[in-house]
């Protein structure tokens, strides 16, 4: 079998038409969805992330603002930073790259992000909502991996799927929205006794684990959908996911690329999620 290869390239960019279109009508009522980025240190990954959310915010006629602090920058003046983006009539969104420099401390970070402008999805707040199925800003990779599965023509009702990975932004809010779409999730992880007999039963399979070519061909069942959210560099500094694509491809019935697969998707949700937060902060007021 040669695996159907899910671009997550071309369903971003379908998604940003539709996007760019509802900011157009937006904007005819005066409101201009505002992004402020934030990126603190100098990661050069982050740089090209940070750099691919500006640029589409642009694309789609949104406003963003990056703001760029050193790595000596101390939390209380990171959080005094936010404190004023809350305040921000500008500005309906607030991203701090992750990761951050050791002496922040993240949850403190994250925690002082409003609610109302969490396009991350990541303060406890919109975490508990999305756990009980109410209105909240999705995470926008697990979000982004929903919509490249809906695209596909992939349901997921009644299906076996394990999640690969626990991370608090990727494994473990993924499985929850699958949860949610009433999949039978399994969660494995670097403790998980035997990895194999879990990932040969699944029907989806997403690596979140952050290992080069850590899945195989052997980890498969046959004509399974394989969600591949890694992005690491192989020893020749090449881009490349959690998933050995090549031996993988010829076992699953469908596969998501690296790069163009999830990568693209989590920006675009992003977008989604700024402009969702736009339309929302315009009823309240
Ligand atoms: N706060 N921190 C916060 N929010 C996030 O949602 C992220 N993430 C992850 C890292 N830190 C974060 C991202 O934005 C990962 N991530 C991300 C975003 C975009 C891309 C990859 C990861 C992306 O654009 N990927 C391209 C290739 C990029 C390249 O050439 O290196 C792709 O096609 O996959």
């Amino acid at each position: 079998m040669t695996a159907v290869i899910i671009s997550g390239k071309e369903i971003a960019d379908k998604k940003r038409q539709e996007i760019a279109e509802e900011v157009k009508s937006l904007k005819e009522n005066g409101i201009v969805p505002g992004l402020a980025v934030v990126l603190v240190g100098d990661n050069h990954a982050s740089r090209t992330y940070v750099k691919n959310k500006e640029k589409a915010c642009k694309e789609l006629g949104m406003y963003s603002v990056l703001i760029e602090l050193p790595e000596e920058t101390s939390e209380g003046e990171l959080l005094d930073k936010i404190h004023e983006l809350n305040n921000d009539k500008q500005i309906h969104g607030i991203l701090v790259q992750l990761p951050i420099p050791k002496h922040i401390d993240e949850t403190k970070v994250i925690e002082s992000i409003s609610p109302d402008k969490d396009v991350d999805g990541f303060h406890p707040i919109n975490i508990g909502r999305m756990m009980t199925g109410q209105n909240a800003f999705l995470p926008c990779t697990p979000f982004g991996i929903m919509v490249m599965l809906e695209e596909a023509g992939i349901s997921v009702a009644g299906k076996d799927v394990v999640v690969v990975g626990r991370s608090n932004i990727v494994g473990k809010p993924v499985g929850q929205l699958l949860l949610n779409q009433h999949a039978t999730v399994t969660y494995c992880h670097s403790k998980t006794k035997d990895l194999k007999f879990h990932t040969r039963q699944a029907d989806i399979l997403v690596a979140a684990v952050g290992i080069a070519n850590f899945i195989t061909a052997d980890h498969i069942k046959e004509g399974a959908v394989v969600i591949d959210v890694g992005i690491n560099r192989n020893e020749a500094g090449k881009l490349c996911g959690d998933v050995a694509f090549d031996e993988v491809s010829e076992v699953a019935g469908y596969i998501t690329p690296v790069p163009k697969g999830v990568g693209p998707m989590t920006i675009t949700m992003l977008m989604y999620n700024t402009l969702k937060s736009a339309r929302e902060s315009a009823e309240r007021s």
